[in-house]
C-alpha cells in the first residue's frame, strides 16, 4: 500500500507539531510505522492523501455514528455557515439542542454546552466540589475522562497507550486528592467510602468503560457506586463522552437504569463538530454562573455551527429503528470475528455493549485495568496493520473501543470479517 503522501505530511507535520498531531493516540505509536493523513470521508469509509480508502471502525472516535459527511448534517452546517458561524451571543440553536439532550438522557434537568469532554468533566468535577465542599475525588484505573489535571492520575486511552500511568506536569498537591480504584471492584469502593465518603466530592465514573478497550460494568456495580456516593452526600459523576446517545439516545444510564447526579457528554452530540456538555440535577446546575457562583466559560461554547451539527445528528438518532440497527450490525461483525479467532486458534476475549466493542488478544477474561494490561500487544500491533493493508482501519491502540455506524452495511460487514481473518492468519503467523 502506498502511502508516501501521508508519511511526507508526518515528515512535516511533526516540525510544528509535538509528535505531528493534535492528539496523541493518532500518532500510530502504540501500533508503529506512521499514521495515515486523511484526505476525505463518506459513509463507512475514510480515504487517506494517498487515495487509500478504508472500512472504518474508528468513527473519529465515536461522533461519526451516522456515517461520515452524512448529507443532512452537512446541509445543516453548510446553511448555518452562510448566517454566521459564531456571534459570542446567545443563539436558538442552544436552546435546541440543550432540549434534545434534556429529553433524551433522563438524569439531566439542565445542561451546559462547552467545546470537549475534556472541559466537561473539567466543570463537573468543579461543581460537585463547590457544591459539597469537599476535596477528593475518586475515578477508576484504565478509565479516562480526558486531559484536565485531576483526571491524569493512572488514565487509560491514550496516556494507558504511552505507558505513562502519571503523567509529569501534575501538581502533586492537586493529585494526592485524586483516588484511583480498580474498575468493577465493589467491595474496595464500599471499603473508601466506609472510610472516608464524608471527604469525597464526587466519584467519575465511565459507566461502560471504552478507554482500556470496552470494558462492560459488572452486575450490580453501577447500582453500587449510586448507593454508597448517594449515602455519603457524594456527587457520582457519568461520563458519556463515549456511552452517550451511543448505547441509545438515554445512554448508559438508560440501558443500565442508574442515574448519576451529574453526566458528561461529547463526542456524538457536536455532530463531529466540537461539542461538550455537562449537565445534571437542578439544584447542582443552579450553582453554575451565572446563576451561581462556581465559574465556567468558553468562547465558543454553543458555537452555531456545532449546534447546527448536534441538532441534526440527534435528529437522526431519535428515528425509528436506529439502535436496533446499530445493534444487529455490531453483532454481526464481533461474531464474525469471534468465529475468526477461534477458526485460528488464537486467544482473544471479545466485549461488546451496543455499538461499541473490542477484541482482546488474552485468553484472560476482561473485567479491569489489571486483566487487560495481559494484552499481546505485540499481536495486536501486526493484526493491526495487516488489517490496515486489507482496507480496514481500526483504532490504533489495543486499549481503544470499536465503533459502528448507521453508514456501515451488510457487505461491508462481510467484507471486514473476510479481511480480518486474513489479518489475523498473517499476524498470528
Ligand atoms: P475530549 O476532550 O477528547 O473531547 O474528551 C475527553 C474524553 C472524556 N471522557 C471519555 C470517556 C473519553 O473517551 C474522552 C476522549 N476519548 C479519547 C479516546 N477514547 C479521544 C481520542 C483522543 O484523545 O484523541
Amino acid at each position: 500500500m502506498n502511502t508516501s503522501k501521508s508519511e511526507a505530511l508526518f515528515a512535516r507535520a511533526q516540525k510544528v507539531m509535538p509528535g505531528g498531531v493534535n492528539s496523541p493516540v493518532r500518532a500510530f505509536k502504540a501500533v508503529g510505522g506512521h499514521p495515515l493523513f486523511i484526505a476525505s470521508a463518506r459513509g463507512a469509509r475514510v480515504t487517506d492523501v494517498d487515495g487509500n480508502t478504508f472500512i472504518d471502525y474508528v468513527g473519529s472516535w465515536g461522533p461519526m455514528i451516522a456515517g461520515h459527511a452524512h448529507p443532512r448534517i452537512v446541509e445543516r452546517v453548510k446553511r448555518q455557515a452562510e448566517l454566521g458561524t459564531s456571534f459570542g451571543a446567545p443563539t436558538g440553536l442552544e436552546a435546541e439542542l440543550a432540549e434534545k439532550v434534556v429529553a433524551a438522557v433522563p438524569s439531566i434537568e439542565v445542561v451546559r454546552m462547552v467545546n470537549s469532554g475534556t472541559e466537561a468533566v473539567m466543570s463537573a468535577i468543579r461543581i460537585a466540589r463547590g457544591a459539597t465542599g469537599r476535596d477528593q475525588i475518586v475515578k477508576f484505573e484504565g478509565c479516562y475522562h480526558g486531559h484536565g489535571d485531576s483526571l491524569l492520575v493512572k488514565a487509560g486511552s491514550g496516556v494507558m497507550s504511552l505507558g505513562l500511568p502519571d503523567c509529569p506536569g501534575i501538581v502533586a498537591d492537586l493529585a494526592k486528592n485524586t483516588l484511583t480504584l480498580p474498575y468493577n471492584d465493589a467491595s474496595k469502593v464500599r471499603e473508601l467510602f466506609d472510610r472516608q465518603g464524608d471527604k469525597i466530592a464526587c466519584l467519575i465514573v465511565e459507566p461502560v468503560a471504552g478507554n482500556m478497550g470496552v470494558v462492560p460494568p459488572a452486575t450490580g456495580f453501577l447500582e453500587t457506586l449510586r448507593e454508597v456516593t448517594r449515602k455519603a452526600g457524594a456527587v457520582l459523576i457519568f461520563d458519556e463522552v463515549i456511552t452517550g446517545f451511543r448505547l441509545g439516545l438515554g445512554g448508559a444510564q438508560e440501558r443500565f437504569n442508574v442515574l448519576p447526579d451529574m453526566t458528561c457528554l461529547g463526542k456524538i452530540i457536536g455532530g463531529g463538530l466540537p461539542v461538550g456538555a455537562y449537565g445534571g440535577r437542578q439544584d447542582l446546575m443552579d450553582k453554575v454562573a451565572p446563576t451561581g457562583a462556581i465559574y465556567q466559560a468558553g468562547t465558543l461554547s454553543g458555537n452555531p455551527l456545532a449546534m447546527a451539527a448536534g441538532c441534526e445528528m440527534l435528529d437522526i438518532l431519535a428515528e425509528e429503528g436506529v439502535y436496533g440497527d446499530l445493534e444487529k450490525k455490531s453483532d454481526m461483525l464481533c461474531r464474525g470475528y469471534q468465529d475468526n479467532a477461534s477458526a485460528l486458534g488464537v486467544a482473544a476475549r471479545f466485549t461488546r455493549v451496543g455499538a461499541m466493542f473490542s477484541m482482546f488478544f488474552t485468553g484472560r477474561d476482561v473485567t479491569d485495568y489489571e486483566s487487560v494490561k495481559t494484552c499481546d500487544t505485540g499481536l495486536f500491533q501486526r493484526y493491526f496493520n495487516a488489517l490496515l493493508e486489507e482496507g480496514v482501519y481500526m483504532a490504533p491502540s489495543q486499549f481503544e473501543a470499536g465503533f459502528m455506524s448507521l453508514a456501515h452495511s451488510e457487505e461491508d460487514i462481510q467484507q471486514t470479517i473476510e479481511a480480518s481473518q486474513r489479518a489475523l492468519r498473517k499476524a498470528r503467523g
